[in-house]
């Protein structure tokens, strides 16, 4: 087996896996995008493919005024006599919330609210007497408390009514590095190990791990935490943690974890936000040795054309609100057709549908019929941090406007072209890197940023380049929030059709 990493590309924190069957299940966090939680399966664990989501209807995540940032945070993902349960937060919304599907596919249930969860990062196990608990990261979400941090608790549950029946109990605050979060228990012959996060979710963040012959404690710090940490290294993998294990049939270990591929010469950005990751894990001495994450993402570029001719496969996300709500595919048959709302992509429900970003450089473009209406191709962090093209048809031509939009500061180019279908590009470029030679000013500036955003559209046989534009404002690095890019097609005002979404991506 060949542990690919990334091993899920692209905005794809929190990770979660399970074995069931010979199959592995793996999912992740989405924040305010529907829909929620996308559930990845695999075979051998090299391949994956998106299978599903587990929030797809809107009842299930009341998602429609989550705050950007906030939402559907840290998802765990077990399997008990022959159910699937994902538990998760949904954060500055329902709380802990508990969903069951038979089949992995869906569809999942609207989902239990567990009231006596007060914190983040569920994990879901069950004690030899078939109790469940639910162990999580005590930090407060609301109230005057806001911000508070009680470190690693646990309280007993009735899955059946949602009732607490036992708890909170304190379980472990780490060892003392900042937000012990992300716990996972698992039994493991006599021992229950409790695996956490702590140190943050940036360069600081590791994994910890204690252990106890009673699920419910009291529990022994490992003697050599963090288990797992890139911290003060120079490893292309940064902040990995946030980790969860998993068994394969063969006896090894495997942790899929968070973690971030940054580009650029010292602080560096990661244009993708936090990805999914794996690493092996070794067991000396009753307690659990990680591997550090080596970098190997799939050999080769990737072309593929989405197409609009059936419905949407489960990857389109939209913002607030279910793709299938916005995407016209009747209208036009082989076209999407979008319409306006007289929104743009600073509001909280645009007209948007977009796909995650999934190589360190990607170009995107689509053949866009603006002569009803307006609309474009935009690549997001959030509703501050955005660069998009957008087309506006006029009579005798297409007015199009490029628009770079960091917080408090936005910066626009303006051009025209012939009338008839436009083809806009946001096209992504590495940074230089260190030169080997002498360094001018400009290649020093550079080589500091993770890559350039270029803004370009065509009619015909004329091409306008608008801008090219630092991409570092759109990384983990620098926008508030815990995404990652994510390029997609809107509409603004009107009747906007859209033939195809092309995408090619290097990691390079
Ligand atoms: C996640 C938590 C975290 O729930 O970020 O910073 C949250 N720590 O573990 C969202 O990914």
């Amino acid at each position: 087996m060949r542990l690919h990493n990334p091993l899920i590309p692209g905005f794809n924190p929190d990770p979660s896996a399970v074995l069931v069957d010979g199959t592995y299940y793996l999912v992740t966090s989405t924040f305010e995008y529907l829909p929620g939680i996308p559930v990845y399966a695999s075979t051998d664990f090299e391949d994956w493919t998106q299978i599903g989501n587990v929030i797809t209807r809107p009842e299930q995540g009341q998602l429609e005024n989550a705050t950007t940032g906030l939402g559907v945070w840290a998802p765990t993902i077990r399997h008990r006599d022959g159910v699937f349960y994902v538990i998760v937060t949904i954060a500055g919304g329902r709380g802990c919330v508990v969903y069951t599907a038979e089949s992995p596919e869906g569809p999942w249930s609207d989902g239990l609210v567990l009231g006596g969860v007060e914190g983040i990062d569920p994990d879901l196990s069950w004690d030899d007497d078939g109790t469940a608990l639910v162990t999580y990261s005590g930090l407060v979400m609301k109230g005057e408390d806001i911000g508070k941090h009680s470190g690693i608790r646990q309280v007993d549950v009735d899955l059946a009514t949602g009732e607490t029946l036992a708890g909170p109990r304190d379980l472990w605050s780490g060892s003392g590095f900042k937000f012990p979060e992300a716990p996972h228990l698992y039994r493991r012959g006599d021992w229950w190990y409790l695996m956490i996060a702590e140190g943050g979710t940036e360069r600081g963040h590791g994994v910890s791990v204690a252990r106890s012959r009673d699920p419910r404690g009291p529990f022994e710090p490992g003697p050599a935490n963090p288990i797992l940490s890139a911290r003060s290294t120079n490893r292309p993998i940064q902040n990995t943690g946030h980790g969860d294990l998993v068994e394969t049939p063969d006896g090894r270990t495997l942790m899929v974890l968070l973690g971030v591929r940054p580009r650029g010469a010292t602080q560096a950005f990661s244009a993708l936000g936090r990805e999914t990751f794996a690493t092996e894990v070794r067991w000396e001495d009753g307690w659990p040795v990680a591997e550090p994450v080596h970098l190997d993402p799939r050999e080769g570029d990737m072309e593929v054309e989405h197409r609009f001719s059936a419905e949407l496969d489960p990857g389109w996300l939209a913002i607030r609100r279910p793709p299938a709500s916005l995407a016209d595919l009747r209208s036009e048959p082989g076209r999407l057709t979008l319409h306006g709302e007289g929104t743009d992509m600073t509001a909280a429900r645009p007209v948007f549908l977009g796909r995650r970003q999934l190589h360190q450089t990607a170009t995107v473009a689509t053949t866009i019929d603006a002569s009803k209406g307006t609309g474009g191709l935009a690549v997001r962090y959030d509703e501050q941090t955005v660069y998009s093209i957008t087309v506006t048809g006029e009579g005798k031509g297409s007015i199009i406007v490029a628009e770079a939009r960091v917080p408090g500061i936005t910066q626009t180019w303006t051009a025209s072209l012939p009338s008839g279908p436009v083809e806009l590009r946001l096209e992504s470029e590495p940074s230089a890197g260190f030169q080997p030679s002498e360094l001018s000013t400009a290649d020093f500036l550079d080589m500091m940023t993770s890559d350039f955003v270029s803004f370009i559209a065509r009619s015909g046989d004329e091409e306008v380049r608008l801008a090219r534009v630092d991409g570092r404002y759109l990384s983990a690095e620098t926008a508030a929030s815990f995404t990652g890019r994510v390029i997609g097609l809107f509409a603004v005002t009107g009747t906007v059709g859209f033939d195809g979404f092309r995408y090619s991506g290097s990691n390079r």
